[in-house]
């Protein structure tokens, strides 16, 4: 058994005691009152769910295992001091809760460079049986599935594991995940809108590094975007559909692959992670509309004031939990006005920022005005030569397995049961509230 599993065992367990304690000695202690209109709206607020590797403040933005963005800049391992922290470093922090060592970022990377390897013919079949015009998240998705042979999970369950062992052939899953999921995105994106020219994955490089290698970009900027893309894309707590949604699936034991398809089912909606594109065809639709490759910020705002009359939304603005602007946009426009101070996308970017925000402020109903992560990720993609947009979500969906595949295992480790929480019919809320049709 090698170190980090070691590791997990060590300090997994206590803490698995300490939920069976909480269950079994705490189990009636009243710890929240829910509100009609918390169910009404999506759960918000609801604290229902048991997340460890990262916490978020709506007005602080995101924490993983308590380190901001900024402090993980400053103290993850980088391959250059003054590059992008390694993404192998943060699933290692999230992993454990310990700042990896140099070593211990070296170690994921090899295992990850290693269990790469493992990709069965079949799933690259599947992949090209669909159309190349399907959207590149069917593509992914439909991979992640055809992955699922090679679980071992359904076969240990079979051969009659005990529940306390369920952790282990689900690191292994997890483990095996990760390190294929940048070759089948590469792949996918060279089969899209490369015809087909594939690049091999090259040893010498770390996890997001050969992403950026595979899909054709080489330059040590690309690189360290990428680095940084996989890092602040990779959690947002265990409420956020992506994460919710690995999490249910996985808790009637459907093995990795599966919890993770269902995750990323969640990904590809449009106010989740398909944001990320649709924020440049926003851009883009407004750009062709206004008949100007630099709109002024009052064309900005008259623009911004017709998608919201249409009854639509502005993507890349507004979060469920989130109430500043999102930590995660900040980097990268920090990132953008070292590396790509000029960049046209960039000063577009910055234009709405300055006028989107009180313009959905006066709509009196929007309760968070802010850009998300995604109002900036495209731009910055595409400055950097990389415009096609549908990828943009598999690639989001690369980093986000970091964080729900993490969760994955402590759900196993803590030994959490089904999810399984109540309905009602619409009488019973209405007999609730006092009122009839
Ligand atoms: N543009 C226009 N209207 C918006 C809006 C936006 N960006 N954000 C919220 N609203 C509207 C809502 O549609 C809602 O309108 P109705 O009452 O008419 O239904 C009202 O404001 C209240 O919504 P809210 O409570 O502020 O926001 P929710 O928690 O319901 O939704 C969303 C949060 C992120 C889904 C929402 O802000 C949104 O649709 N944003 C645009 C899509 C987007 O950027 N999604 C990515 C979010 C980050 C993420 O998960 N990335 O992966």
């Amino acid at each position: 058994m090698d170190y980090i599993k070691q590791r997990l065992i060590e300090i997994g367990h206590p803490k698995a005691d300490i939920v069976r304690k909480l269950t079994k000695e705490h189990g009636d202690k009243v710890i929240q009152d829910v509100k009609m209109g918390q169910v009404m709206t999506g759960m918000k607020g609801v604290v229902s769910l048991l997340t460890c590797t990262s916490k978020l403040d709506p007005e602080e933005g995101i924490r993983f295992r308590g380190y901001s963005i900024p402090e993980l800049r400053e103290k993850l391992p980088k391959i250059h001091d003054d590059g992008e922290p390694l993404p192998e470093g943060l699933f290692f922090l999230m992993l454990l809760g310990e700042m990896p060592t140099k070593d211990d970022v070296n170690f994921i990377s090899n295992q990850w460079a290693q269990r790469g390897h493992g990709i069965p013919p079949h799933v690259f079949d599947v992949i090209n049986a669909l159309p190349k015009d399907a959207h590149p998240m069917i593509q992914f998705n439909t991979a992640i599935l055809a992955m699922s042979t090679e679980s071992q999970f359904r076969k240990a369950y079979l051969a009659g594991m005990d529940k306390k062992d369920y952790w282990g052939p689900t690191y292994e899953g997890v483990m095996d995940l990760i390190s294929r999921l940048p070759i089948i995105a590469a792949y996918i994106y060279r089969r899209v809108f490369f015809d087909g020219k594939y690049i091999d994955p090259d040893p010498s490089l770390d996890w997001a590094g050969n992403l950026a290698h595979m899909m054709g970009y080489d330059s040590e900027e690309i690189k360290r975007l990428m680095r940084l893309y996989m890092v602040i894309h990779a959690d947002h707590e265990g409420g956020n559909v992506s994460a919710h949604a690995t999490h249910l699936v996985g808790s009637v034991l459907s093995n990795p692959y599966y919890s993770f398809s269902a995750g990323m089912n969640g990904l590809a909606g449009p106010l989740h992670g398909m944001a990320n594109q649709d924020v440049m065809h926003w851009i883009n639709k407004m750009k062709r509309e206004i008949g100007a490759e630099e709109p002024s910020k009052e064309q900005i705002q008259e623009y911004a004031k017709k998608t919201i009359e249409k009854g639509q939304v502005i993507p890349g603005y507004g979060h469920a939990v989130l109430r500043k602007t999102d930590p995660r946009f900040l980097v990268q426009l920090d990132f953008a006005r070292k590396y790509l101070p000029n960049a046209p996308y960039i000063k577009l970017v910055s234009n709405i920022y300055e006028v989107v925000p009180e313009i959905l402020l006066s709509t009196g109903k929007v309760k968070n005005p802010w850009p998300n992560v995604d109002a900036i990720s495209g731009a910055l993609l595409t400055s950097y030569g990389i415009t096609e947009f549908p990828i943009y979500t598999v690639l989001f969906g690369v980093s986000r397995a970091l964080g729900v595949l993490t969760q994955l295992v402590w759900d196993r480790l803590y030994g959490l049961p089904i999810e399984r929480p109540k309905s009602q019919n619409l009488a019973w809320f209405m007999e609730k509230a006092g009122i009839t049709e």
